[in-house]
């Protein structure tokens, strides 16, 4: 960890009625990251909380200790971002504090540095691992509590130690970690295994939905709401689809395309391989994220927006693998 960095982190630690910002959709990467942070403010006798646009996901609320929703509960005298590559991306209740964040810990490349202080690692697994790094370069003591919010933070963003964002150092901090005294294995089934029959149910009719192109290269899954409506399914039984269909031999690029309840598109983005930078079709419309998980917007009916994402990512497709 760079000696910037700590120097902000340890500036970071000195302060009280400290407000946590995470990215709208929280997942189990901020929100562990940020609980943990939390946690480190109240082992000092400070006070704390966690502040996010929209619901707490079930398979996440082990992490935030129940609470479905995060509100900002005093006026702070300090805000840090976990895990938010930029200001948009703290979504419309966290609007007001976009301007002010005095810091921000993150492992996104694209991070637009929009705090005082950026403590951005893009070589990182998930912010859990760049606070991780953090506590043990400012000599911070890491106990139970806090080790079992982090290795969910990193369980959640290497989707359990598999993705190619896990390295050696991913596992040496993990090693770590697992000296604490925690249910590892409940933290992984809690985030991963454990679905809802509704889910599962939508899961096997959405299947017939899958639309395939250039040779099953490009896979796109549309869902509407009156498909969602039909299967009395929930936004949250939708948010896994695109592990499930990146599964798919073949698929380079995978898709899966929300309607909103505004009546957007939400679109989240895999790619198969390092080759192929989903971020940089997030960003044709507006969005970001990672080289193999991207997210973005488009503000558009479903049938158009399913067209100009496919063209935007066949832009991208090497020619061979052109259909
Ligand atoms: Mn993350």
């Amino acid at each position: 960890m760079n000696e910037s960095y700590c120097a902000a982190f340890r500036e970071l630690l000195t302060y009280d009625d400290v407000l946590i910002l995470v990215h709208r959709s929280p997942d189990g990467d901020c929100l562990g990251s940020a609980f943990a942070l939390k946690r480190v403010f109240e082992n000092m006798g400070r006070r704390a909380c966690v502040a996010a646009t929209g619901t707490v996901d079930r398979n996440l609320r082990h992490i935030t200790d129940g609470a479905e929703e995060l509100k900002p509960r005093f006026l702070p005298s300090v805000i840090v971002s976990v895990d938010v590559a930029t200001k948009q991306m703290l979504g419309p209740d966290l609007a007001a504090y976009a301007d002010s964040v005095d810091f921000s810990i993150d492992h996104h490349y694209t991070n637009t540095e929009y705090a005082r202080e950026n403590i951005v690692v893009g070589a990182a697994s998930s912010a859990g691992e760049v606070l991780y790094d953090l506590l043990v370069a400012c000599n911070v003591e890491i106990d139970d509590v806090i080790a079992e919010k982090l290795y969910a933070a990193i369980a959640f963003d290497t989707g359990c130690f598999r993705y190619s964002n896990t390295t050696a150092h991913t596992h040496a901090v993990t090693a770590d970690l697992l000296r604490r005294s925690f249910d590892a294995p409940a933290v992984v089934r809690k985030m991963f295994d454990i679905v809802p029959l509704s889910q599962l149910r939508m899961e096997r009719v959405a299947m017939d939905a899958l639309r395939i192109y250039d040779n099953g290269a490009v896979v796109l899954l549309p869902i509407t709401r009156a498909f969602l409506e039909s299967q009395g399914a929930t936004d949250e039984d939708v948010s896994n689809m695109v592990s499930l269909i990146r599964r798919i031999e073949g698929a380079a690029v995978c898709a899966t395309l929300k309607e909103t309840k505004e009546g957007d598109v939400k679109v989240s983005l895999r790619s198969a391989d390092d080759v192929f930078d989903v971020s940089a079709v997030a960003a044709v419309f507006g969005g970001g994220g990672h080289v193999k998980a991207s997210g973005c917007l488009i503000k558009d009916t479903m049938e158009n927006a399913v067209e100009r994402l496919r063209l935007a990512i066949e832009d991208r497709l090497p020619s061979e693998r052109r259909g």
